[in-house]
């Protein structure tokens, strides 16, 4: 499967790095991606994606080198496969992920301290409430979806009440997410059939970004207060809105649901949070570690660069797997195996540098919460069949878990 691109006849441009002929995108490779990801670490450090004609780094130190230089290897051009310098995006670009410093600076400080851990106390109490209601009511009906009754209703209800989100039409966040991930992909039928279904729910989005949709005290709310002080402009605070939409649903609803794939496939694994939920949030970490949701996005270099020994010139897109990151053997021992007592802080499932996840700490809450509502409440989980994977060209999860979930003793 793998080919040194110097002695190859045919490949062009001729890349000067190991070339990957495997389209990571295939269901094939999604169905199991773990298995390529190694062979694209140990082709090298960087490699050349014959299929899209990019560059990929797979090892935990080079998509390490490619995150942490903002300045050669930029988001401005889009951090999917679309290069926005030469092609057209299929929306807007998002003033905070699509951008670049300075731009970049203004926009996140105002959502980073919207989204900090002090501004997400308050918030503890009501995502425990619901967590705790959610998990008795499934245990007293004993089977459920883990994925639609757990992993999806929860962020649905939480997470976009947080932003201020009114009750009815949330059903259009998931279609919108959806297209969103896998617009950092290739236009491949993936990305064709989920625009053809989208319908209504890019103008639902859109409207619910206004400031009138939005409840008070609620996240879109001091969105637009910061905008009233001058620190962002209204439009942009509506596009901020846009992004929580767009990175805050998916992510965290199929990192709960690969937390739950885990547990129901290693029962060991949920035994030892069970009897000791306080390691529920290092446990949700060894997930994003094990099974990271969010697999890649690219890069877009600024000018000519040599990395990892490769002459790169300006306007390369270069795949960054961090997911792979999460499963190098030169990082992590037993790199392949899940377990809830690693203490896997490095990994990079929220990446890592300037454009690091701002909205971690309340993915960490929401995830953490749920688990810990389960660990209360829940002796065994037993999956009832195979979990069925959602395919999407660049988050990973499922979309139907079915679950039986044992009821713990209880004690006088
Ligand atoms: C945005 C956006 C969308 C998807 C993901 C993301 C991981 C941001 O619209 O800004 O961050």
């Amino acid at each position: 499967m793998l080919q040194v691109g110097r002695d190859e006849v045919g490949v062009t441009p001729s890349p000067g790095a190991p070339v990957i002929t495997l389209d990571p995108y295939s269901d094939e490779v999604m169905s199991n991606p773990y298995p390529y990801y190694q062979e694209i670490r140990e082709a090298g450090p960087l490699v050349w994606m014959q299929k899209y004609g990019t560059y990929a780094v797979g090892r935990y130190a080079s998509v390490m080198r490619v995150l942490t230089d903002h300045e050669t290897f930029c988001s401005s051009a889009g951090v999917g496969l679309t290069n926005f310098h030469t092609e057209t995006p299929w929306r807007k670009p998002s003033i905070i992920l699509e951008v670049d410093r300075p731009e970049h600076t203004r926009t996140r400080k105002v959502f980073s301290r919207i989204l900090s851990p002090r501004s997400l106390g308050r918030l503890r109490e009501r995502f425990e409430q619901e967590a705790q209601a959610m998990v008795t009511r499934l245990v007293a009906q004993s089977v459920c979806d883990g994925v639609r009754d757990i992993a999806e209703a929860y962020p649905l209800k939480v997470f976009a009440d947080a932003v201020g989100l009114p009750a009815e039409g949330r059903e259009h966040l998931l279609p919108y997410g959806d297209m969103v991930f896998n617009a950092f992909g290739p236009q491949n039928d993936r990305f064709r059939d989920c625009l053809a279904r989208l319908g209504p729910s890019i103008r639902w989005i859109n409207e619910v970004c206004q400031r009138k949709n939005l409840s008070e005290g609620s996240f879109g709310a001091e969105l637009y207060a910061a905008a009233d002080a001058g620190e962002i402009t209204h439009e942009e605070a509506g596009m901020l809105v846009r992004t929580m939409l767009s990175a805050g649903l998916d992510t965290t609803i199929f990192t709960i649901g690969n937390a739950l794939a885990c547990f129901a496939r290693y029962p060991d694994q949920w035994a030892a949070v069970r009897h000791d939920p306080a390691i529920a949030r290092q446990a949700i970490e060894e997930v994003l570690r094990y099974d990271s949701t969010f697999h890649s996005f690219y890069r877009t270099t600024t000018q000519p660069v040599t990395l990892e020994g490769v002459d790169l010139d300006k306007n390369q897109k270069i795949l960054v797997l961090i997911a792979s990151a999460n499963r190098d053997a030169s990082h992590w021992t037993a790199a392949d195996t899940f377990d809830v007592h690693r203490k896997p802080a490095s990994n990079l499932a929220f990446g890592t540098g300037i454009h690091g996840c701002a909205g971690q700490m309340i993915a960490r809450l929401e995830a953490e919460i749920v688990l810990k509502a389960l660990a209360a409440q829940v002796e065994v989980f037993e999956a009832l069949g195979e979990p069925e994977l959602h395919f999407n060209n660049t988050v990973r999860g499922y979309s139907s878990l079915r679950l039986r979930l044992i009821a713990k003793e209880k004690r006088a």
